[in-house]
């Protein structure tokens, strides 16, 4: 596992995250944490055998487990693990365990009728004494949810829109994993090479399921274009200071920073002012 650094305390808790470098939702809780700027282990999970995992029946990234004392907790779903953070850091005197038990998942059926676990408040924050702007706070809601249930839906239909993007996002995702310390040689070709294929694949599946452009790069310079929008020429959708839209928004596009697609965006597009200035104020020092 890999130290970061951080100089918010958060007394008696430990913090570790079970990830994968690239995936957006895990870029999502890093850049949570690192804006925050609290101290946490990453643990890299192999993307085949996931061995790292296998404490959790919960089978996907990131899992936070908190530690506190002989306690310890285990979070799911990256919009859940950053609200219960954000509400402890807001209140930290109640202590973690309050807030633990306000976001509590339960067992329904999706639309297919498979058993899944939801967590219905968790795009809620609980602001404790403060009192929020409840505008602003109705419009970060809706635009975390935009980028868990929007932004995302473009990412791989564009970053594996050919057969060469597709390999080259896998060799970046590798590169940016540090997969070649991690992970033994055959399994990073397997990866590579059957994840390219494959996800060329899904990418034309999700391009129908999601109504995206004949040409999926409009699509992803659309919704792009919706987030500058919503700026308003402030500096961030916060304001002075990111809000946690600006930190999901920025976590999901961070995900392919190396792939042309993003590149693609950066010339298509005014967002690279904001991506800029958000870069800075996630940066950690390592
Ligand atoms: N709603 C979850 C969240 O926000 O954390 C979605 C997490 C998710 O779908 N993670 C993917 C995953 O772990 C990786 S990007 N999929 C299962 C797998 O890779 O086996």
């Amino acid at each position: 596992s890999r130290k970061v650094d951080g100089p918010t305390d958060l007394p008696g808790v430990r913090l570790t995250l079970f990830q994968y470098q690239t995936c957006p939702f895990c870029c999502k809780v890093r850049a949570f944490l690192d804006f925050v700027g609290v101290p946490y282990d990453v643990v890299e999970v192999d993307p085949v055998l996931r061995q790292q995992i296998k404490f959790s029946t919960y089978r996907k990234v990131p899992i936070l487990l908190l530690q506190e004392g002989d306690n310890c907790w285990q979070l799911n779903d990256s919009t859940v693990i950053i609200s219960i953070l954000q509400s402890y850091l807001l209140n930290k005197n109640d202590g973690i365990r309050k807030y633990l038990g306000l976001y509590r998942p339960v067992k329904t059926k999706d639309d297919s009728g498979k058993q899944v676990t939801e967590v219905y408040n968790k795009y809620n924050i609980m602001f404790g004494v403060s009192q929020p702007d409840m505008k602003a706070i109705q419009e970060e809601i809706r635009w975390r949810k935009w980028a868990d249930e929007v932004l995302v839906h473009v990412l791989s239909p564009n970053v594996y829109r050919t057969r060469e993007e597709a390999l080259q996002a896998f060799n970046y995702f590798s590169e940016a994993g540090d997969w070649e310390r991690l992970f033994p040689a055959w399994e990073r070709y397997m990866v590579i090479y059957v994840g390219a294929t494959a996800m060329y694949f899904v990418g034309k599946r999700l391009k129908r399921k999601y109504n995206l452009k004949d040409d999926v790069r409009l699509s992803f310079y659309d919704e792009c274009t919706k987030w500058v929008r919503n700026l308003k020429g402030k500096t961030f959708a916060g304001g002075e200071e990111p809000n946690l839209a600006d930190l999901a928004v920025f976590g999901v596009l961070n995900s392919v920073e190396g792939c042309s697609a993003f590149q693609d965006v950066l010339q298509h597009t005014k967002i690279q002012r904001w991506y800029d200035d958000m870069k800075k104020v996630t940066r950690r020092s390592e």
